[in-house]
Parts: structure tokens; C-alpha cells; sequence
């Protein structure tokens, strides 16, 4: 007779009031009744390689990432790569997405993404970036962003983020979608479609000369219409040779949020917008955001252009996940 405390949840739980199956001592409600449906950490894969002939970003091989200063302005042959970059993003991201179903594991979607990017000879960004171990950010249900791809089998009615970054001729494209999995709640749905709106909301805001904390303002109108929380802890940021730079965007409003946007800056806009509270917890990974409350959450992404009179979408246009803005398709 084993004597060791079971480590996984029997088929019938407790009562409420009943003693925790895991052998606590605790009341089922106080120990883990709270964690029934929640997303648990499965078994992580060994790092990908990618092949010697791909060109590689510069923490490709150390994982340290060493910032230098690079200029908000992007030159036009910065932007043409830029575009280039961000196209191939925008493919994979819906190559990608396209298959997501019920039944596969996450790890499978990261290496469905990282030979798809390898396929086009370019690096995919997330891989070793800070010791990040794998090449897309697989984010379900109550994780706001960073979920580690892993032996986590996808369910009929999870919601899924997949967040695709492809290095190329030395720069970053950034995008990402939240997708379906089989069939979801109505409240789910109507998640899905306010969040892909918050981020058009924030992207119509791009208006040279005025402040970066315009996109936020109209970001956080639109999720309180509809009682949605906006993630603060997390944030958009400049892009271009490297895969961060320090441009912030906000996606609520905060007036100190006033670098003013000039033609030529390249940035994300990327709200993370929740079922209930704003804010966040991390896993034991370090890496893993999820919300505080269990909720779920969702999330878009696109890499913009401030141009001379408003905005090019580069991660954006036919072959992306979220073409366009809803109201103008
Ligand atoms: C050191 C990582 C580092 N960070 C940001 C590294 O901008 C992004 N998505 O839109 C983004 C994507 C990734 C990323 C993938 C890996 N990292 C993650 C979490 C914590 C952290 O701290
Ligand atoms: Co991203
Ligand atoms: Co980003």
C-alpha cells in the first residue's frame, strides 16, 4: 500500500467542506478547490536549434541581452527591412494559428512556428532571448503573455495567444493573436473581438506629433465599455535591429506618457486586456504572467510605422491574422 500523497486531482472531487484530496489537511475550498480550471506548467522540451546558416540576433547563442543605442527614427532602408520583417511575422502568426486544435500540445505549436520560421531563413526572436527557452510565446486562458510552449494538451473551449517574432536582414517584426481553440464561450468570444478592437483603437491613435499616451487613452475607453481590466505590468515597445528599445507604450492612459510620435519611430501597440482585474502574478518560472484572479485574458499585437501623416501597420494587411481594423474590412 502506497502511503504518498496523490499528486493529481481524483475524477469526482471532494465537498467544499470535505478534506483536500492532495492530503493538506486543508478544506477542499482552502486548498485546491480555487486551482480547478486553471492552467497548469507541463514538461518543457530541450531548446531548438536553429540551423549555422540562419543569420542570428546577437543574444542567439549567450542569451544575454545587450542593449546599444539605437535611433527611434528608423532610416528608410531600416523601414524597408522593417517591412519585410514584419510581413514574414504576420504569415507565420497565422500559419500558426491556423493549427491551433483541440488535442495538441503547445510544444507541438512551437515547433510548427520555429520551422516555419527557419523555412523563410529567419531567426525566431523569442528563442534565447534572455534565456527565453523556446520560439513563440503559447499564452492559454488565464496567462496574460510569455507561456512557455510545453506537454500541455489544448482543450476544446481554451483561448490561446501565440506570439510570433521573426529576426531577418538584421531586424524585428512582433506580432500576435489570440485564437480559439474548437468552440468558446460567448464571454470568450466577446473577449477575443474587444481586445483585436483595443489594439485598432490604440493603432488609429498614431498621429505624428502628438504623445504616445494618446494610444492608451483610447485603448482604455474602449475595454471600459465593455467592464474589461487593461494589464499594466506588461507594454508595447520600440522595435527595429533590436528586438526591444525604449520607446513605452502604455496601454492605459498616464499623461507622463509623452514622447511625442515622430515619422520614422517603429513600435508595438500590444494591450493584454482581462475578464476581471488588471493585475498580475508570475509562476515559479519567472517567466509565466498570468492574471491575479484566475480570469481569463487576451491579447494583439501589431509593429506600426509613425508615417508623415499617420500610421503603416508592418506587421499588418492581407496574410495577417488581424488585417485591418474590424470596422473598416
Ligand atoms: C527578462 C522575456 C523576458 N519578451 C517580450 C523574453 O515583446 C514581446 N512580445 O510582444 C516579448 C516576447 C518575448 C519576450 C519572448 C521572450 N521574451 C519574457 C519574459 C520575461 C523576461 O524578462
Ligand atoms: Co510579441
Ligand atoms: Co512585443
Amino acid at each position: 500500500m502506497s502511503t504518498a500523497s496523490p499528486t493529481s486531482p481524483p475524477a469526482i472531487p471532494p465537498a467544499a467542506n470535505e478534506s483536500c484530496w492532495c492530503g493538506s489537511g486543508r478544506k477542499y475550498k482552502r486548498c485546491h478547490k480555487p486551482l480547478e480550471g486553471r492552467v497548469l506548467p507541463g514538461v518543457v522540451s530541450p531548446m531548438r536549434t536553429v540551423p549555422a546558416h540562419i543569420p542570428r540576433p546577437p543574444y542567439a547563442e549567450s542569451g544575454e541581452v545587450r542593449r546599444w543605442n539605437e535611433s527611434a527614427i528608423k532610416t528608410p532602408d531600416v523601414i524597408s527591412r522593417m517591412r519585410h520583417a514584419g510581413k514574414m511575422a504576420a504569415e507565420v502568426l497565422r500559419l500558426a494559428g491556423e493549427f491551433v486544435k483541440p488535442g495538441i500540445t503547445t510544444d507541438a505549436i512551437d515547433a510548427y512556428v520555429h520551422d516555419l520560421c527557419i523555412a523563410r531563413n529567419a531567426y525566431p526572436s523569442p528563442l534565447n532571448y534572455s534565456g527565453y527557452p523556446k520560439s513563440v510565446c503559447t499564452s492559454v486562458n488565464e496567462v496574460i503573455c510569455h507561456g512557455i510552449p510545453d506537454s500541455r494538451v489544448l482543450e476544446d473551449g481554451d483561448i490561446i495567444n501565440l506570439d510570433v517574432t521573426c529576426y531577418i536582414n538584421g531586424v524585428h517584426g512582433d506580432t500576435n493573436a489570440t485564437f480559439a481553440v474548437g468552440t468558446i464561450s460567448e464571454q470568450d468570444a466577446n473577449l477575443i473581438r474587444v481586445t483585436e478592437e483595443c489594439m485598432w483603437r490604440g493603432i488609429e491613435a498614431v498621429v505624428p506629433g502628438r504623445p504616445l499616451s494618446d494610444i492608451g487613452k483610447a485603448i482604455e475607453a474602449r475595454a471600459k465599455q465593455d467592464k474589461l481590466g487593461v494589464v499594466r505590468a506588461f507594454i508595447g515597445h520600440g522595435i527595429g535591429e533590436q528586438f526591444h528599445t525604449d520607446i513605452q507604450v502604455l496601454h492605459y492612459y498616464d499623461a507622463r506618457n509623452n514622447t511625442v510620435m515622430r515619422p520614422g519611430m517603429t513600435f508595438t501597440i500590444e494591450p493584454m486586456i482581462t475578464l476581471g482585474t488588471w493585475q498580475h502574478r508570475m509562476w515559479d518560472d519567472d517567466w509565466t504572467a498570468v492574471t491575479a484572479d484566475g480570469k481569463r485574458t487576451a491579447q494583439f499585437e501589431h509593429t506600426v510605422l509613425v508615417t508623415d501623416t499617420g500610421v503603416e501597420v508592418l506587421t499588418g494587411g492581407t496574410g495577417a491574422a488581424s488585417p485591418a481594423a474590424p470596422w473598416s474590412r
